[in-house]
Order: structure tokens, then sequence, then C-alpha cells
């Protein structure tokens, strides 16, 4: 095992150095809605050292196979994109899944980062992984101080292990590795599986396919009045690869938006940028989730970034993206 060598970052914000434009940087999950927005952003910033593997050429739950690639690549930065996700349902319903893939993934990539002296990583944690009733808005010194939400409590408790693993090897080695807390995220190449989506897409899709078909309502899950808060895929990117550059510390970092809106006034503005006009039905047979996951945002705008791109303008993007690519997108 090669010893650790520490970060060469020099002390305050405004002097540490950005990652070099021909360091070698590995994102995990490329293919995923935030690794190809990470992906997309590092190549507009002129990186030009970027490193990928599909899951079929590399599966990431092997841990040898995750070793001999970071032993052979030696990538210098690790966005750690790679994940099993998906909605409220599908967290509720593969619950042993979202536990086990998203636990071993984490854990082969991050001793494999400290094993082969990454220079630095950033594992991706969720604003859903906060204790289900914690105050409002959510500060990152919320986590692990209540019970978790019950219909995603596997995948939180493999996150939350994630950032304590990052935690533990600066403590025990020194690694520079740091975790953010995004919250609910929509744009390119979201998944629109009406089963395992996420809200905003899955209501692309519903408002799309009513529109089109005539039909005069469309049903919304659960009671409409749990509120949630949407970040742009491309926003959280530039959000990442700018922590990168300018954040070398042992805290979570929230990154969002600040805002949230309820799930009917979200249906609401969805429905008028699709351009549907029949009404809303909420079948309450299916689960809220939290009440509100609303992100304390104050230490990410102290750090000196801000989101662009307001939910309106977003969801017209994201609904863009969905007709280009609704026949290959919308599994069946
Ligand atoms: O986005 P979503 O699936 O996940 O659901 P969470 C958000 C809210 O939207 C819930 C309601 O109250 C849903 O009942 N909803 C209404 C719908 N209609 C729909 C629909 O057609 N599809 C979906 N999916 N929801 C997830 C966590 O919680 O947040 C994940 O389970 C992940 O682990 C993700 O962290 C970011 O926001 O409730």
């Amino acid at each position: 095992v090669l010893t650790w060598a520490k970060p060469a970052r020099s002390g305050t914000k405004g002097t540490t150095y950005s990652m070099e434009k021909d360091a070698k940087i590995y994102i995990a999950g490329h293919r995923g809605m935030v690794g190809g927005a990470i992906l997309r952003h590092l190549q507009t910033q002129g990186y030009k050292n970027l490193l990928t593997r599909t899951s079929k050429d590399l599966d990431l739950r092997n841990q040898q196979a995750v070793a001999d690639f970071f032993d052979k690549e030696r990538p210098a930065y690790v966005f750690l994109a790679a994940a099993k996700v998906g909605g409220i349902l599908a967290n509720n319903t593969y619950r042993g899944e979202f536990l086990y893939d998203n636990l071993i993934i984490e854990a082969n990539i991050i001793e494999a980062a400290r094993r082969y002296s990454t220079t630095k990583l950033m594992f991706l944690g969720s604003s859903c992984i906060y204790p289900k009733l914690a105050p409002q808005p959510l500060k990152e010194s919320y986590l692990l101080t209540g019970p978790l939400e019950e219909t995603n409590e596997p995948y939180a408790i493999a996150k939350i292990a994630g950032i304590k693993l990052c935690e533990a090897y600066r403590d025990q080695y020194g690694c520079n590795f740091i975790s953010v807390m995004p919250t609910n995220l929509y744009g390119k190449g979201d998944n629109y599986d009406l089963q395992k989506s996420h809200v905003l897409p899955a209501l692309i899709r519903k408002f799309h396919e009513a529109k089109v078909k005539g039909d005069k309502e469309v049903v919304i899950w659960g009671t409409g009045t749990p509120k949630r808060e949407f970040l742009y895929a491309d926003d959280l990117a530039e959000a990442c690869v700018f922590l990168m550059n300018e954040y070398d510390g042992k805290e979570l970092v929230n990154v969002g938006t600040g805002e949230d809106l309820s799930i009917k006034e979200l249906a609401e503005l969805v429905a008028k940028v699709v351009g549907f006009e029949g009404a809303l039905t909420f079948d309450t047979t299916k689960p809220d989730g939290t009440p509100r996951k609303l992100m304390d945002v104050s230490k990410l705008h102290a750090l000196g970034w801000r989101h662009q791109v307001e939910l309106p303008e977003g969801i017209r993007l994201s609904y863009e993206d969905f007709l280009q690519h609704k026949d290959n997108t919308v599994k069946a």
C-alpha cells in the first residue's frame, strides 16, 4: 500500500490551486444524469484528461476490478457520481439493492482512491439522508440527529456510510475527500421510467402523454402537500467542479437553491410548461415521503457559488431533452 502523500494545497480560500487542466480526472457514473452533467461541464471548462468507464467495462461492485483500475490509471481527482438512485417507489421497493449496491460501490472507490493516492475525491450524498423531521431549512450539522425517512432508509444509510468513510479516511490517512449534499435533481439524461423515476421527470412524461392522448386528468402520487427543492443537474455539475477547486473541508456542503414548493404547485408548473390543461387527481395510496427537505445553502453561498437555472426554465430545458430522447429514455 502506498504511503499517503498529503495534498499540497495551500491555505485559505482564493489561494488554493484549482485542478490542473491536464490532471487525470475520473468521473464514476458518467452515464447517469449527474455524472453526465459533470463530464460535460469539465469538457466545457477545458479539462483534457477525463477518464470514464461504463458499468459493462468496469463493475464498480467488484472490489478487485476497481483496485486494478485505480492501480493502472492513478486518477488525481475523482467525482464519485456512481450510485443506484431512484424515486420514492424505487427506494421503497428495492430496499436491499439500494443499500448493498451503494455501500459496495462507494467503499470500493473510496478505498481504491486512498490506496492509489488520489489527490482529491468528491462524494455525493443527498438531501433525503437528513432526518425525516429535522428543522427546516436543513443545516449540514443536522445529519444523524434523528430518525430517517422510512421509504429511503436503506439508501440513506449507505450514503451516510460513504460520508463517514470519507471523514474517517481524512482523520486516519489525511485523505482530501470531500462530501457534498445535493437536493432533488432533474435535467438532461433524467430517468423517465414511471415506476423508478423521481417526481419531476415523471410529471413531465405524464403530462406530455396526457396532452398527446387528449386525457382529461393526470394522477399525482400522494397528497401533493410535501414540499421539495429542485436543482437543475447542470447547475449541480458547475457547483461540484467549483467545490473540487475551492473547498477542502471535512464538513458537508449542501448544494441547492434554498427555495422549495409543494408537489401540487410543481405539478401545476410542469403542466403549464408542457401545455396540459386537464385536471390533477391525487392518489393517496402512494407515499408522500418526508414532508419537507429544504436545504440551508448559506455555507455554499459564503464559499461563492449560487445556482443559475430557475425552476420554470429548468423544466422547459428538461422537457426539450425529454422530447429529443423520449424514444430511448422512456422504457415501457
Ligand atoms: O421525487 P420523489 O420520488 O422522491 O417523490 P423524494 C417526491 C414527492 O413527489 C413524493 C410525489 O411526495 C411523491 O409522492 N409524487 C407525485 C411523485 N407524483 C409522483 C410521481 O409520478 N412519481 C414520483 N416519483 N413521485 C427521494 C428519495 O425522495 O429523493 C431518494 O427516495 C432520493 O432516495 C431522491 O434521495 C432525491 O424526494 O420523496
